[in-house]
């Protein structure tokens, strides 16, 4: 029997950022898996996903970068696009919300509400920043939250408590664009009265999707569902130049709140994908629509997106809208602006080749239920203890056997064992266990019930001893070998959803198609004299020293945030900084040997625009002459620092900042009041000298 169609979005990330560890743990990954099984099933699904490239975070991105709106999400498409390819996310269509066909389907959208008159048109008053005369839409302002207190709420949200919020909720709302407080003005927007829709929510939601939903997606529904919160009238226009504009009379100046149109982009690339069908997966009742995405988007899809496609009366809402909380880094929140996350293009570098053991530790970890810590340990130790140590030994032992024993042919199997059939029967049945769970959205329950199957194999090898078994008959070896290699082609079926890379790999080594997650028959999908492909080993070690370098990248992100810290004026800060830091673990000779620091001199200073405490300094290093970016400008003018002698650390990995590239740091330390102070040499040298 046919699937029913259905259609699975993952978050439309926001084009002002590479993809990290949280992003792939959040959405990406859970959504890429639940696909693979639909695909392996034979079910009709499409994937699809693209940038959002709208809103005030990429306006934000831009003025930070000194670069346009059309530059960040340039630049940022393509690279979130290969992240994503490198994974193995497996997208229909990756778009993206600056494509002509995104603003015609979004605008079309808005203009059929609104001639249905499902708007409510308003002059309300909204913060202005007079200094940049602007009205300070959703990021634009910082306040407050009225609800817990958070002082970083934003305009629009707070991701403390993920309530949905508007300006004029916020208490001492700040602009983010002068850091002034910012007066009211009067303008007009056209609002969706989602009170309106809120018996409907309650039915669709609390009555339709009680058992189905994850409980912390159901049960933030409910909460606000029950108090009310977040079902205020919300404006879907905004004044701001970068967006869709607003396609009816009077509203020069205005475009579609981001979160209005950036849901439909899930519209938009299935039209991109499926030009004449791709009404089947919105249009027809019978369709399945599922929303993979973060904690925080969760009103926005559980609520408000609804509400709109609601409103239209033409389309269907979503199925489900399995949401993960959050994945923390080594115990602290990952933030892009601070640098505190596991970069995807950068772990490439670092791990070229295996995207499927970080997919493994992100579905292993995966918060689920709560939000979760990736810590490096335990990284390294699911690679080596169960990666390794398991999987790849109970596959390796199988092929090499075979190989050595067969020459490398499938045996025939002889009479079974009780064991032997057990083991059959517990492929089946595990199998039918991780459907279950996969369609529960139980993602890591899935994989180590995945991984069980590859433990029972590894521990059946070393029951029948195969190794010892040959040297006194051959037949049971043939028997032992042909079920060990029966477990590894069942498992090219069901890790596939999880490690698509490895499958392959796997695949390749037995010589085999893929099976299919229906049509693979548990025990007998190899025949008899198959020749089996090459060996190789599945997953390799990883080292401590990989695993320090990584901590070592990280532990020296806090140590740069820390100083910037203490160079902020504030009086409760140098106190801190005055406080003697205790001594670091210990380091090996080797590891100094491997810091370049030698003694330059400033030629040139100037300040950072638009920044406090940001210096770009131009360094005679003796080797070469080079830019610095350095956070010292609390304490220096620039003109007095010219010719000053300063010891640099000239190896750095350089680094963006504010768009401009830093090629070393200055070391500095400080005195009792917190003021910093150049680490010089005694008396003047000559530039290049190295600190040893
Ligand atoms: N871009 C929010 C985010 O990246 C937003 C998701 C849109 S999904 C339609 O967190
Ligand atoms: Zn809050």
């Amino acid at each position: 029997m046919a699937s029913k169609p259905t259609l699975v979005t993952a978050a439309l990330p926001y084009a002002n950022g590479p993809v990290h560890i949280g992003h792939l743990a959040g959405c990406y990954i859970p959504a890429d898996v639940y696909v693979r099984y639909l695909r392996l099933k034979g079910d009709d699904v499409k994937f699809v996903c693209g940038s959002d490239e709208h809103g005030v975070p990429i306006t934000l991105k831009a003025k930070a970068e000194g670069i346009t709106p059309q530059q960040v999400v340039d630049k940022y498409h393509l690279m979130m696009k290969k992240s994503f390819e490198d994974f193995g996310i497996s997208f229909d269509i990756y778009s993206r919300t600056s494509n002509k066909i995104h603003h015609e389907t979004a605008s079309e959208f808005f203009k059929t509400l609104y001639e249905k008159g499902k708007f409510t048109e308003q002059v309300t008053q909204q913060y202005y920043d007079e200094e940049a005369k602007q009205f300070l839409a959703d990021r634009y302002i910082e306040g407050t939250c009225p609800n817990c207190g958070n002082e970083k709420a934003y305009g629009d949200q707070c991701e403390n408590c993920g309530s949905s919020l508007s300006p004029s909720d916020l208490i001492n709302p700040k602009s983010k664009l002068s850091g002034n407080s910012p007066v009211l003005r009067e303008t007009k927007h056209w609002f969706l009265p989602l009170n309106d829709y809120a018996p409907w929510l309650r039915e669709y939601i609390l009555e339709g999707h009680k058992h189905d939903w994850k409980p912390n997606v159901y049960g933030q529904c409910k909460s606000w569902l029950d108090t009310g919160d977040g079902l205020q009238p919300r404006a879907m226009t905004r004044d701001l130049d970068w967006g869709v504009k607003v396609p009816i009379e009077g509203s020069t100046g205005k475009v579609l709140y981001v979160w209005f149109d950036a849901p439909i982009g899930y519209i938009s690339a299935t039209k991109e994908l499926l030009p004449d069908s791709w009404e089947n997966y919105w249009k027809n009742p019978e369709a399945r629509l599922i929303h993979f995405i973060g904690k925080d988007n969760i009103v926005f899809h559980c609520i408000i997106f609804p509400a709109i496609l609601k409103a239209h009366g033409d389309y269907i809402v979503p199925e489900n809208v399995p949401a993960n909380e959050f994945l923390n880094l080594e115990g602290d929140k990952i933030s892009t602006s601070r640098n505190w996350a596991v970069w995807l293009h950068e772990y490439l570098n670092d791990f070229p080749g295996k995207q499927d053991v970080l997919r493994y530790t992100l579905i292993a970890t995966a918060p689920e239920t709560k939000d979760n810590d990736f810590t490096w340990k335990d990284f390294q130790a699911r690679n080596n203890n169960e990666l390794v140590a398991i999987l790849g030994n109970f596959i390796n032992r199988t092929l090499v056997l075979t190989g050595n024993y067969f020459e490398g042919k499938v045996p025939a199997a002889n009479d079974l064992s009780a064991a032997d059939t057990e083991l059959i029967e517990f492929l089946k049945s595990s199998q039918k266990q991780i459907c279950d769970s996969i369609e529960k959205y139980r993602l890591r329950e899935a994989l180590a019930i995945m991984m069980d199957v590859a433990r029972a194999g590894n521990k059946y090898l070393a029951d029948n001893e195969p190794w010892k078994l040959i040297k006194t008959d051959e037949n049971r070896t043939a028997t032992v070998l042909k079920i060990a290699l029966e477990v590894a082609a069942h498992l090219t079926v069901i890790m596939e959803p999880f490690l698509p890379h490895t499958t392959t790999k796997l695949r390749k080594m037995l010589n085999i198609e893929t099976l299919g997650w229906g049509k693979s028959v548990a025990g007998s999908n190899l025949k008899t004299g198959h020749q089996l492909g090459q060996a190789e080993l599945l997953f390799d070690k990883i080292e401590d020293e990989a695993i320090t370098a990584q901590m070592n990248r990280l532990e020296n992100i806090k140590n740069e945030k820390k100083v910037e810290a203490q160079n902020s004026e504030s009086a409760e800060k140098a106190e801190q900084a005055s406080t003697i830091a205790p001594q670091k673990a210990p380091t090996s000779f080797d590891d100094f040997t491997k810091m370049d620091i030698r003694v330059g001199t400033i030629l040139e200073a100037e300040r950072v625009p638009k920044t406090d405490k940001l210096l770009k300094l131009l360094i005679d290093t003796g080797i070469d002459r080079r830019t610095v970016v350095s956070g010292i400008a609390a304490d220096f003018k620039p003109e007095d620092i010219i010719g000053q002698q300063v010891t640099i650390l000239a190896n750095l990995e350089p680094r963006k900042i504010k768009g401009i590239e830093s090629q070393g740091m200055i070391l500095m330390t400080e005195d009792k009041d917190g003021k910093l102070v150049f680490v010089t040499p005694s008396r003047p040298v000559d530039n290049g000298g190295t600190v040893r």
